[in-house]
């Protein structure tokens, strides 16, 4: 089966990024012929500064790399490597509704969020998306819940596509986890965890040291009762916290209420923080040993992109000659 998801070179990967999607990248690796691919292009369509993006490439690489991403066992690479990303997006342009791009979740809440330009790139950004996943003839797509849209419109443009030029693409579908699958920021819990939130109290970042993450755990957002139980829409602090040990430990939610009935928020808050410190703090090590070796890293994605190229264009031969696009084939 072939896997593919991308990931934005943040350098500053949080909690949700790490259950919702770093880990079933790991876990992809067993199951089939998994792509995953540091999607830079994606990350000029907000505002950013070019050398950081450089560093935050690398930063990402080492990150899924202490995570457990092997490019023994995946193709691992930076996306504007291969061009045929972009040539793909234009092409799929041509059959992407404006009124469904209209309609995206994201598009709204970000360009709601810029200060400066809301460039054309970020109305743009779902048909690149699709084009990622559609270049690979992709089955499976490990995300997080807040990219549920987006790969429903990656399946619709797939079906378009084939009903107007012919049987070309697999039809994807999303992976999303069933425990975890949305993360909320500790301090504001109706808010999924973000990289753009306005402040870091709420965002457990996968490199905060084991106090901060303590702290940041004990100062979590809770409702006055004494219950653990979870109930999102009365007691979303709770619920998610309930969702975060439940995910760390690979156990269900039903299993962590069982286990705290009786106990106070004080208690459950730090089997919570500890339980995030133990499950974080060998990525951390391990990070901290990759990340300098950048000739090491880059080398890694240069051979990640030949391995890529070589599968997307031969997807791109094919739709360059179902749509007329280049000489006769
Ligand atoms: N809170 C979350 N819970 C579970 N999964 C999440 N993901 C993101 N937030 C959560 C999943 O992480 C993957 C990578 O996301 P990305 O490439 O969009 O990276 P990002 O920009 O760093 O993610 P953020 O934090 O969501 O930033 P904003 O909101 O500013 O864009 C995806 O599979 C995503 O679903």
């Amino acid at each position: 089966m072939r896997i593919f998801s991308g990931i934005q070179p943040t350098g500053r990967k949080h909690l949700g990024n790490y259950i919702g999607a770093i880990r079933q990248y790991v876990d992809g690796q067993e199951r089939g012929d998994a792509i995953y691919s540091i999607v830079d292009l994606h990350a000029t369509t907000v505002s950013y500064d070019p050398a950081e993006l450089r560093r935050t490439v690398l930063d990402t690489t080492a990150m899924l790399l202490a995570a457990g991403v092997d490019p023994e066992r995946c193709i691992l690479f930076r996306q504007s490597d291969v061009h045929e990303h972009t040539e793909l997006c234009w092409l799929l342009c041509s059959v992407t509704a404006h009124g469904d791009l209209n309609r995206m979740h994201q598009f709204k809440e970000k360009s709601a969020r810029q200060r400066e330009l809301v460039s054309a790139g970020l109305f743009v950004y779902p048909v690149l998306m699709a084009a990622d996943i559609l270049a690979y003839q992709t089955e499976e797509v490990p995300v997080g819940d807040d990219q549920r849209q987006h790969v429903e419109l990656t399946r619709e443009i797939a079906r378009r596509f084939n009903e107007r030029f012919g049987e070309t693409f697999v039809i994807p579908r999303h992976r999303i986890p069933e425990v975890g699958a949305r993360i909320m920021d500790l301090q504001e819990p109706t808010s999924k965890m973000s990289t753009t939130a306005p402040s870091d109290a709420g965002v457990i970042l996968v490199l905060d040291d084991p106090d901060t993450i303590r702290t940041k755990v004990k100062r979590a957002v809770t409702d006055t009762g004494r219950e653990i139980v979870r109930d999102p829409e009365r007691k979303p602090g709770i619920s998610n916290l309930i969702e975060i040990l439940a995910a760390v430990r690979d156990v269900s939610p039903q299993q962590v209420e069982a286990e705290f009935e009786g106990r106070g928020y004080g208690e459950f808050k730090q089997a919570v923080a500890e339980a995030v410190v133990e499950y974080l703090a060998p990525v951390r090590e391990r990070y901290e040993e990759l990340r300098p070796d950048e000739a090491g890293l880059e080398r890694t994605l240069r051979e990640g992109a030949d391995k890529a190229r070589e599968i997307a264009s031969a997807t791109m031969r094919q739709v360059r000659a179902a749509m007329g696009v280049g000489p006769t084939p």
